[in-house]
């Protein structure tokens, strides 16, 4: 049967990020998608004075629509909310559809590079904190760790006790197989750090750290992961093999700060990944 996925995020239109770098990955892997937008911009929240729409209401009629068809999910994912406001849209959607052996993952789009988004407030961390304690799966950066565990954050590099200790803590209190994104356990190398609910010890997986930032990197990541999870990969293996998936992309990403708002350049990657899961 045909994998199918839901996807709760923005769809920011200019910018390769949330929608649009998740639905193409799980696509082009088989999977067949359905987006629940939860914001319409006309570009991700780098460029100056995005125009946007909150999109509550549409969520909250659609899931009205929806109620009436027999729509059922292998995969849950929520990303980038709007704000606060959504909790109660985004929770019914969850209470609607995470059954029936449906993974709810969560990637608490709070902040990133040591700093929480503007608009991340105290009632959308709770909320975060709530639907990661409903999830099977939650896939924090480095600042989203520190921000569910009330931690401070900490400039790295990560060592192995360190991250072990963080994974621990984040599985023990919200019960959720955990990937922690961005880790650098050594200079000059990044990539993922996951902790099934059954393993005793983390398994990280590093490649180059390319030079420069590049927004959806985490979307694509989580989309590569989730593809790999439902073509029945260990969470393990497909947490490598999505590490390796961004590093097959970064390696034609302009390096430019300008250029590299544009996102990254996945879309010729996806026969190589769609390949690699496929030999697996
Ligand atoms: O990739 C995360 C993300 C999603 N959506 C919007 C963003 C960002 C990151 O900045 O601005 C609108």
């Amino acid at each position: 049967m045909q994998k199918h996925a839901l996807v709760i995020q923005d769809l920011s239109c200019v910018g390769r990020c949330s929608l649009l770098a998740a639905l193409p990955v799980l696509n082009a892997c088989g999977i067949r998608t359905t987006p629940l937008p939860t914001a319409l911009l006309s570009t991700h929240t780098a460029f100056d004075a995005p125009h946007r729409l909150d999109l509550t209401q549409d969520m909250e009629r659609t899931l009205d629509h929806w109620a009436g068809l027999p729509l059922r999910f292998d995969l849950i994912h929520i990303g980038y909310l709007a704000g606060a406001h959504q909790l109660p849209a985004v929770q019914r959607a969850v209470d609607a559809y995470h059954r029936d052996g449906a993974l709810l993952c969560v990637d608490p789009a709070m902040g990133d590079w040591g700093r929480a988004y503007a608009y991340c407030d105290d009632a959308l961390l709770s909320g975060f904190r709530s639907l990661c304690a409903q999830a099977d799966l939650i896939l924090p950066n480095r600042t989203e760790a520190a921000l569910l565990l009330d931690t401070p954050y900490d400039k790295g590099p990560d060592s192995p006790d360190k991250l072990l200790h963080q994974l621990r803590a984040l599985r023990e209190r919200f019960g959720a197989a955990t990937v922690i994104t961005g880790v650098s356990e050594q200079d000059g190398f990044i990539g993922a750090a996951c902790l099934a609910r059954d393993m005793q010890a983390p398994r990280v997986r590093l490649g180059p750290h390319l030079k420069g930032a590049w927004p959806g990197t985490g979307d694509l990541f989580a989309a590569a992961l989730e593809a790999a999870w439902l073509h029945g990969l260990p969470l393990e293996d497909a947490c490598g093999l999505a590490v390796d998936f961004l590093h097959q992309c970064l390696l034609d990403a302009p390096q430019d700060h300008k250029e590299a708002r544009y996102g990254v350049p996945f879309e010729p990657v996806l026969g190589w990944l769609l390949q690699r899961m496929n030999s697996r």
